[in-house]
């Protein structure tokens, strides 16, 4: 393993501080449910943590070299002029190709403090409680449109964002559903999610398992043949109990109360033999073989590929799109309202839209851009995996995750409790 991905993995270590400039502040792997209370982010200083809203460096203004960029940068970077050269973002956890950060940081001489998350509900929270710090953060779709209505964010300056102009027209659409004129919000990743699985595993375990169905899961004579062998399923309510009534043959965005009673019923059959609920911490269970199936994100099994094999194991991952059907999800940037430094976030989702950026950052997170400038530059291993880039039949599976009013999501939030605490 490359020391700077030790690094990103491990706890701080003096030896972390070597490669700390190739890693900078970015620590993907600790999003934990105690995240809510502590976020944690990598600085530059050695591998230290400490918590975006503390006091920050003065020292963050550019000076010399990096605040004489040249090139198609210098002019859109000088409309961030009157702010500070800092940019705070909060993005999911396992979401970025970290040496892009060093590469913005530099060109435009803004520091950019990089905290994660791994759940819609911490990011609103933190959204609603006001004085976030964040200039840029990451929710998906039925969260940002409901967080649009409560005046969460600012229009984008469409002026400052020249390559939108290479954005996937018929994705751009979809997400006008939530976005209206996508005037707020600009794709960063969309992806689905779906059975993921060490596939010798399994079959050890099972050897008929049906891995092409949420039975895997959530038929109880099914998932308790892996009970030994580690279960997780993501802590996304919303999106489970959706995938749930995909299972069951019902509207997977139905908000009938008996619909998700039959949900809730599946979920405390099935939870003696789910070892742990999370979003984050399963790429690290496959890899390192502590769990053998997962409710999971698409791309986290690219990555939890990569991150076994760099540890020199051998790997037998799948993911599957089951074949009743898959949610689909939008995640977008967006600049809240009271962003301190919207000039520069501009900037930075500018840069995330160059087509080779967005291609290195699609190629390394193994998941899908929404960049038609892009496609012909991702590492082709990634854009002609079917389970990131999805073919047209695939795609005809898809349900996009529905936005439900608040009384809803407070039962679906009760049925989640239960199925947590498992009654
Ligand atoms: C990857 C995060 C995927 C975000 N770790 C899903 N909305």
């Amino acid at each position: 393993m490359p020391t700077w991905v030790a690094c990103l993995h491990s706890m701080p270590t003096a030896s972390c501080s070597a490669t700390a400039e190739a890693v900078h502040r970015i620590r993907h792997a600790v999003a934990r449910q105690t995240i809510t209370a502590c976020v944690l982010v990598l600085t530059i200083a050695g591998c230290g943590e400490r918590q975006v809203g503390a006091a920050r460096p003065a020292a963050a203004r550019p000076t010399g070299a990096l605040a004489a960029a040249t090139g198609p940068a210098a002019s859109v970077s000088s409309a961030a002029a009157g702010e500070d050269k800092v940019l705070n973002i909060y993005n999911w956890s396992d979401y970025i190709d970290p040496s892009l950060i060093p590469e913005f940081e530099k060109e435009y001489g803004i520091r950019v403090n990089y905290d994660v998350y791994d759940s819609n509900d911490v990011l609103e929270t933190k959204l609603l409680t006001g004085r976030s710090g964040y200039d840029i953060v990451v929710p998906s779709a039925p969260f940002f449109q409901r967080q649009i209505g409560a005046g969460v964010y600012q229009k984008l300056d469409k002026a400052m964002l020249p390559n939108l102009r290479n954005l996937d027209a018929s994705l751009n659409r979809s997400v006008a559903v939530n976005d209206p004129g996508n005037l707020y919000g600009v794709i960063y990743f969309w992806g689905t999610s779906g059975v993921g699985y060490d596939k010798d595993k399994i079959l050890a375990a099972m050897p008929n398992a049906p891995l092409d169905s949420f039975a895997m899961l959530y038929a109880p004579g099914v998932i308790r043949n892996f009970k030994d062998c580690g279960v997780a399923i993501l802590d996304q309510p919303d999106e489970v109990i959706e995938t749930v009534l995909l299972y069951l043959g019902k509207d997977p965005n139905s908000e009938s109360l008996d619909d998700l009673k039959a949900a809730e019923r599946v979920l405390l059959s099935i939870r003696p033999y789910v070892r742990y609920i999370n979003s984050a911490n399963y790429v690290d269970g496959l890899a390192n073989g502590q769990i053998c199936l997962a409710l999971t994100w698409n791309g986290d099994i690219g990555q939890a590929r990569a991150r076994a094999r760099e540890a020199g194991r051998s790997t037998s991952y799948g993911y599957s799109l089951p074949k009743e059907g898959a949610m689909m999800y939008f995640d977008l940037l967006a600049i809240p309202a009271d962003a301190p430094h919207p000039g520069n976030a501009h900037l930075f989702i500018d840069f995330l839209l160059r087509p080779e950026v967005a291609a290195r950052n699609s190629s390394v997170v193994h998941y899908a851009v929404a960049n038609a400038a892009a496609y012909a530059l991702v590492d082709p291993s990634v854009y002609q995996d079917s389970s990131v880039y999805l073919r047209d039949d695939q795609r005809r599976r898809l349900h996009p995750m529905g936005s439900h009013p608040l009384s809803y999501m407070r039962e679906l939030n009760r049925t989640w409790s239960r199925f947590k605490t498992g009654h």
